[in-house]
């Protein structure tokens, strides 16, 4: 059954704490504290401006990396999945983020064996895809199909390119018909049924942007994409990633959103 998947009303975000300089990171560089928090704070206003009521979280030290409060949950009109982050150092922001849920959600379900980060979980219209990755296993990703599965939502596994952080890190879906993927992805043959729009070359970051009702939110160090993207929707918002960036993020990952 095809739904529409970009009608928000609601998000979760978490604002960071002066650990974030900590976060978990692939490349040298840190980030700087006042800049990933305005970063957040211009986040926020944008989900805002999309039309979403935005609850902010608490701050969380003992966790640089919990203000991407994509990974430890899913979340769906349904209900939510509370996951079991692969990062060892992520696996405790599951049991800080499930309060929240509980608060809002219904229904709620647990992952209870292997691992499973909310970065490689991408709604299309049709189906779920859960992209294996260094933090997403197989075992995760058949528990989470399950519960899907009582959700009455159908997913499917996928392999996510070698180097990529999250499925997502390297796909969003544009509009109910397009998705955008880097061209090691497109290459992958996953999106059956939709038009792929590849990032341009030295643009592969741009993948990491995020549709809400008319809005598209892109990374605002991607011109060229932007030029690939007029007039996909109504508002296309560019925002400064330069400092998540230095931790392995996007835009995505800053929020729940249903
Ligand atoms: C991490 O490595 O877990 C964080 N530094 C970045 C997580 C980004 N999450 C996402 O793209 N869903």
């Amino acid at each position: 059954m095809s739904r529409r998947v970009f009608d928000f009303t609601q998000a979760i975000v978490r604002t960071p704490a002066p650990s974030v300089v900590d976060g978990l990171r692939m490349g040298a560089e840190a980030p700087s504290y006042h800049g990933v928090l305005a970063e957040h704070r211009a986040y926020v206003a944008a989900l805002e401006a999309a039309g979403l009521a935005v609850e902010v979280l608490a701050p969380l030290a003992d966790y640089p990396d919990a203000l991407f409060v994509e990974d430890p949950a899913f979340v769906l009109p349904e209900g939510a999945i509370v996951l079991r982050p692969g990062a060892p150092s992520r696996i405790g922001e599951a049991e800080e983020i499930a309060p929240a849920l509980r608060r809002r959600f219904a229904r709620m379900l647990e992952l209870d064996e292997g691992y499973g980060d909310g970065g490689d979980m991408l709604i299309l219209p049709d189906e779920i895809l859960i992209g294996l990755s260094a933090r997403t296993d197989r075992t995760g990703a058949e528990g989470v199909v399950k519960l899907l599965g009582a959700f009455g939502r159908p997913a499917r596994i996928v392999e996510t390119p070698p180097g990529v952080l999250h499925l997502k890190t390297a796909c969003a879906l544009v509009d109910e018909g397009t998705v955008i993927a880097t061209p090691a992805l497109a290459d992958a043959g996953i999106f059956a049924g939709l038009e792929v729009i590849e990032t341009p070359a030295g643009e592969e970051k741009a993948a990491n942007l995020l549709r809400l009702n008319d809005t598209l939110l892109i990374g605002a160090d991607y011109p060229r994409t932007a030029d690939l993207l007029a007039g996909r929707a109504a508002n296309l918002v560019p925002l400064a990633v330069a400092e998540n960036r230095k931790i392995d993020a996007g835009l995505s990952c800053l929020s729940l959103r249903w």
